[in-house]
C-alpha cells in the first residue's frame, strides 16, 4: 500500500494535501484522542502517543483533526485547517469555545423513542450538523421499547426537507447495518445524542467490540454519562466512528446560516413576504404568518427557529464585542452611579 493509500484509509483527502509543503519532511498523522498533555495519533507508521508541550499545546487540538508531525514522531509541527469542525460553548468556563471534534463526514444525531426525544434539541444538532459540514442522519434508538416507535419517525422526519430518519434497536445487529452505508473506508463519522441514548451500543453492535455501557436510570431514563472521553474506532468496514459523552448543554456557536438550511421551509416563507425586513409578526402581506393561519406552517417551529437565532446571535459574539459591551455596560453604571451621587451632593 502506497503512503497516499495508507493515509487515505485513515480519511486523507486533497483539502489537507493541498495544505502541505511539499519539501517539508513533516508527514501527516491524524488525532485518534487527545488527553491531559498528549495526543494519540495514527500515520501511515502506525499508532504513537506525542506529549504536548510548547506551541503544540495551544493548537487546540481535537480528535478527528489532521496534524503534521516531525520525522521522529515525537512532536505536533503544525494543525491542518479541517474542512468542518463541531464546536460548543463549555458550560461553566466563562463562554470558552470547545471543540467536539473535526473534520466529520456524517452525524449520527442519536436519540431514543422516549422521553429523550425533543425536536428542538434535534433541529439544534441539524443546525450544528450542517454548520460543520456533516451530512446529518437522526438514528432513533430503542424501537424495541417503545408503543408506537413510528410515530416518533414521523415527527423527525419533518423537521428538515429530506432529512433522513433511522429507527432500530441499537442491539440489533441486523437493524444496526443499514448504518454501515455512512461507514465506508476513509469515512468519518460521529455520533451526538444525550447520555443514555445507545451511542457506544451502536458502536459495539458495528464494530463488535465493547466500548462501556450502562443501563439508564429507571425513573427518567436518562444515561450515567458512562462515556467520558472522545475517541475514534474502526470499523470492520475501513470507517471511523467518534463517540462522544452525552452531552448536557450544546449551545449554538456562530452557526448562521446553517440555521437557514435546517429551517429552509420558514426561510423560503420569509423570502416572499411584502416588506424584506418583516418581522414576521403582524406586518401587512407576511407569507410566514399567513402559513400560519392556513395551518401550513406550525407557529412552534417558528418559535423554535427564533429561539436559536437568538442563542446564535448572543453566542457568536466575539469576545472583542463582549468585552467592549460589557466595558460600556461598567461606563454606563459608573455615570448612573456619579449622577447619583451628583443628585445626593445636591441635597
Ligand atoms: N432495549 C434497548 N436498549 C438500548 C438500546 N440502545 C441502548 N440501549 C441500552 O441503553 C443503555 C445506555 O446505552 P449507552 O450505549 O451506554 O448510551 P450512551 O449514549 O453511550 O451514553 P453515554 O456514554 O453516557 O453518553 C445501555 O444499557 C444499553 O444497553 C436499544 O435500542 N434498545
Ligand atoms: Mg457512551
Amino acid at each position: 500500500m502506497s503512503i497516499e493509500e495508507a493515509l487515505a484509509t485513515l480519511g486523507w483527502r486533497q483539502h489537507f494535501q493541498s495544505q502541505v509543503d511539499p519539501d517539508s519532511t513533516d508527514t501527516p498523522a491524524r488525532v485518534m484522542s487527545v488527553h491531559r498533555g498528549r495526543v494519540e495519533i495514527a500515520s501511515e507508521a502506525g499508532r504513537a502517543s506525542i506529549e504536548l508541550h510548547g506551541q503544540s499545546a495551544t493548537l487546540g487540538l481535537t480528535v478527528g483533526d489532521w496534524v503534521l508531525v516531525d520525522e521522529s514522531r515525537s512532536q505536533i509541527m503544525a494543525r491542518l485547517q479541517p474542512f468542518g469542525l463541531f464546536q460548543r460553548r463549555a458550560a461553566g468556563t466563562g463562554g470558552d469555545i470547545q471543540a467536539i471534534a473535526a473534520n466529520v463526514d456524517t452525524l449520527f444525531i442519536v436519540t431514543s423513542a422516549n422521553r429523550d426525544f425533543n425536536v428542538a434539541r434535534l433541529e439544534r444538532y441539524l443546525a450544528i450538523a450542517h454548520d460543520a459540514g456533516a451530512f446529518p442522519l437522526i438514528v432513533i434508538t430503542k424501537s424495541d421499547l417503545a408503543e408506537s416507535p413510528q410515530e416518533f419517525a414521523a415527527t423527525a422526519g419533518k423537521l428538515s426537507p429530506g432529512i433522513l430518519v433511522e429507527l432500530l434497536d441499537a442491539r440489533n445487529a441486523d437493524q444496526v447495518a443499514v448504518l454501515r452505508a455512512w461507514c465506508g473506508e476513509g469515512q468519518t463519522v460521529a455520533l451526538l445524542g444525550s447520555s443514555g441514548v445507545g451511542k457506544s451500543t451502536i458502536i459495539n453492535t458495528l464494530s463488535g467490540s465493547e466500548q462501556d455501557t450502562s443501563a439508564t436510570r429507571e425513573d427518567d431514563q436518562r444515561g450515567r454519562h458512562t462515556t467520558t472521553s472522545r475517541s475514534m474506532h474502526l470499523l470492520p468496514d475501513g470507517g471511523w466512528l467518534i463517540d462522544t459523552p452525552g452531552m448536557r448543554e450544546l449551545q449554538l456557536v456562530d452557526v448562521g446560516a446553517a440555521l437557514d438550511d435546517v429551517f429552509s421551509d420558514i426561510a423560503a416563507l420569509a423570502g416572499q413576504c411584502r416588506f424584506t425586513d418583516c418581522s414576521h409578526e403582524s406586518e401587512p402581506g407576511c407569507v410566514v404568518q399567513a402559513a400560519i393561519s392556513d395551518d401550513t406552517l406550525d407557529p412552534d417551529r417558528l418559535r423554535r427557529y427564533r429561539k436559536l437565532q437568538s442563542e446564535d446571535r448572543r453566542n457568536s459574539e466575539s469576545i472583542a464585542e463582549r468585552r467592549s459591551r460589557d466595558k460600556g455596560f461598567g461606563k454606563l453604571i459608573k455615570s448612573v452611579l456619579s449622577e447619583k451621587q451628583k443628585y445626593k451632593g445636591g441635597n
